[in-house]
């Protein structure tokens, strides 16, 4: 685990309490509150789930019973119960004044602006919800989105939910190649995509990339793609496989009743990096995930009636599907989507929005606010922010500098940060200050949620002192739990309960990061301890990197690491040894670089590739990347070098 880490937070002893006012009127306004709900779970955690079940979601049917964990690790959550994770986001929101609210506020990248009321974005929902189901799309069937930042982004998402179709979102900025095998582990029936996407000043084009993807028959389970026009640039349509959203959408009933749907009903596939292999679909399921959303929201930004929350992520990512889409829309909140980023010809791009549409919640990334630390304080202090009142952060640890430029130059020294740690994994929030109760300290993500039995372990699952690293478990399902790994229960099972063994044989859930607490109970997050690395808080796999260089016929080996990057979190380096007769250029450098964005994106993409004639390997055959990482930070090779086979190629592999 990274040693820097621990120095710097070991010294990090300032305190931050809740804003008094906000307190005064948070729903948890005190350690006490936060304190008497974590007991409530604790002294019986299916009566406390219960009962925020029966209190925050609209039921059909009620469940039965609240938690079979009688085949661990395979939960049920509210068995018997049916819902709709689109009634609960909108119907429900439109007996009262809430109808006429607004609840998408839509910001494009060349300044255009759309905004949905809770009525409206209910019937544009049905709408395409009539247009699914006019396709032949009915429950179960999986639906891929492809989709640029654009309000059917979230309006199919909930037209998906709202007819039982499972949705699998796959990040805009993937490549054909990886939408492919997404389509094919699916088996989606239908993608949802658009002609292109703004993307830095520039119409970036989406579709010819499904059409990559679907060529020569590759993913035949897909019958027809649904195309938003957005950038209006030359597309080219199959026929009878190709329709405009326009032209089969806009035209249906704006009514669509809500298909009931059991608890345990598939909701969505997102597919995540692990430490081996391909990308694994991780399964969410209807009444617990929304459960689970709809809670952390209400929680960690003490939502009002007034507030205009802000997530910058993509909807691509579990974070835009909690905190753009799901866990505001059922809290009743107005949610801005924006489709730009801070560019060179507008760096104040994140300020505006926050100045135009009165922005009080905002929820950003660490590896974003470090680039906007290095453009100074000028960029963000030229805009009205006064609206702010929450910030939060997350998808990697953030350094306490970034934090207190964060809280002082952003929240004007005022809105409290809440760092929240979570995973796709885990569906919505697990550790984060509540806004209104929790002293923060720059750096730590702070407490575990009520309900929420984290803990740091050693291998057996033991509980760690004060201040020692370990493992960041948790001890006990919760509802928002991911249920399994799409069409792979044993990779489920392997990869998250079996690496901590508790001696009593009860189920640890682990996904991979290291941390400590501190004698507050303060969780740190170290980062992550298996193979996955944190690029801009995008977790990419090595494996996936190194397969798809060994793809390339020059390479004849690689291996992936990560190295400490002040601005990305993660970079990435990889050593490749090469196939006889081919030597190891500039120009070999960026046909790898380019092809390993053609396999899976341009986030993968290295940023140093080391060639050598030999990578470090034990006797055994496996390759240490504890030097190779030491390598790339450009340390000392410490340690046990003793299983090393051949010490000589230690020289050569210098970055
Ligand atoms: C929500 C999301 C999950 C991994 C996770 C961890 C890192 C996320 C963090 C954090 C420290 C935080 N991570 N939030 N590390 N502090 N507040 O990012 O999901 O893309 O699945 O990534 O991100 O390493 O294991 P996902």
């Amino acid at each position: 685990m990274p040693e820097a880490t621990i120095e710097s937070v070991l010294q990090e002893g300032r305190v931050f309490h809740p804003p008094a006012e906000l307190a005064a009127s948070a729903r948890i306004g005190s350690m006490e509150a936060y304190r008497a709900l974590a007991a409530e779970a604790e002294s019986d955690p299916e009566a406390f789930w219960g009962r925020l079940a029966r209190e925050h979601l609209h039921w059909f049917e009620p469940f039965d019973t609240v938690l079979d964990w009688s085949q661990p690790p395979f939960a049920t959550w509210f068995g018997g119960g049916r819902t709709n994770l689109s009634v609960n986001c909108l119907d429900r929101h439109l007996d009262g004044p809430r109808a006429d609210k607004t609840a998408l506020i839509w910001e494009g990248e060349p300044g255009d602006t759309r905004r949905f009321t809770y009525r409206e974005l209910h019937a544009a929902v049905c709408r395409a919800a009539n247009a699914l189901r006019a396709l032949g799309i009915g429950k179960g069937d999986l639906v891929a989105l492809y989709m640029p930042m654009v309000p059917e982004a979230a309006i199919a998402m909930l037209a998906c939910a709202r007819i039982g179709a499972p949705h699998s979102v796959v990040f805009g900025g993937f490549s054909a190649e990886a939408l492919r095998d997404r389509l094919i582990d699916g088996q989606a029936k239908l993608v949802i995509t658009a002609d292109g996407g703004f993307r830095k000043d520039k119409a970036v084009a989406l579709k010819p990339a499904v059409d990559a993807a679907l060529a020569d028959g590759a993913a035949p389970s897909v019958e027809h793609v649904l195309v938003v026009r957005r950038t209006e640039q030359d597309c080219a349509m199959a026929e009878g496989r190709d329709l405009w959203w326009h032209e089969l959408v806009d035209g249906q009933s704006a009514d669509c009743p809500a298909e009931p749907m059991e608890s345990e009903d598939r909701l969505f596939v997102l597919y995540t990096s692990g430490s081996t292999g391909k990308p694994k679909g991780v399964v969410h399921t209807t009444a617990g995930y929304n459960l689970w959303a709809h809670l952390t929201f209400q929680w960690i930004f003490d939502i009002r009636e007034d507030d205009v929350h802000w997530c910058t992520a993509d909807v691509g990512w579990i974070t835009g599907h909690s905190y753009i889409v799901y866990g505001p829309l059922s809290n009743g909140a107005t949610t801005v989507m924006y489709e730009g980023a801070p560019r060179p010809s507008k760096p104040g791009a994140f300020w505006e929005v926050i100045q135009k549409h009165r922005v009080s919640i905002f929820y950003t990334a660490p590896t974003a606010i470090r680039a906007f630390m290095k453009s100074g304080r000028e960029v963000p202090d030229q805009y009205d922010m006064g609206t702010l009142r929450i910030l939060g952060t997350v998808g990697e640890p953030i350094n306490p500098e970034a934090w207190m430029w964060y809280r002082d130059v952003i929240g004007g020294d005022r809105c409290p940060v809440v760092d929240t740690w979570w995973q796709t994994e885990t569906g919505g929030v697990m550790i984060s200050p509540l806004p209104g109760a929790t002293p923060t300290k720059p750096g730590s993500c702070t407490l575990p949620l009520p309900g929420i039995a984290a803990d740091i372990v050693d291998l057996e699952g033991r509980s760690q002192p004060a201040d020692a690293g370990g493992y960041l478990a948790v001890r006990r399902p919760w509802p928002g739990m991911m249920r399994t790994v799409h069409g792979d229960p044993e990779r489920f099972r392997k990869s998250y309960w079996e690496h901590i063994r508790p001696a009593d044989g009860s189920w640890l859930y682990f996904a991979g990061d290291g941390a400590r607490r501190d004698a507050d109970g303060y969780f740190w997050v170290m980062g992550r301890v298996d193979d996955v690395i944190n690029v801009s808080g995008h977790r990419l796999g090595t494996m996936e990197i190194e397969s798809a260089l060994v793809s390339h016929p020059a390479v004849a080996e690689a291996a992936v690491v990560g190295r400490p990057d002040e601005l990305k979190g993660e970079g990435i380096v990889a050593f490749v040894t090469l196939e006889a007769g081919r030597s190891g250029d500039d120009a070999l450098m960026a046909e790898l670089r380019g092809h390993v964005g053609q396999e899976i994106g341009p986030i993968a993409r290295p940023d140093v590739i080391r060639f050598s004639d030999a990578l470090p390997k034990t006797r055994s055959g496996k390759i240490m990347r504890r030097i190779l990482r030491a390598l790339a930070a450009g340390e000392e090779v410490s340690g046990d070098t003793s299983t090393l086979e051949d010490r000589s190629v230690l020289d050569q592999l210098r970055v």
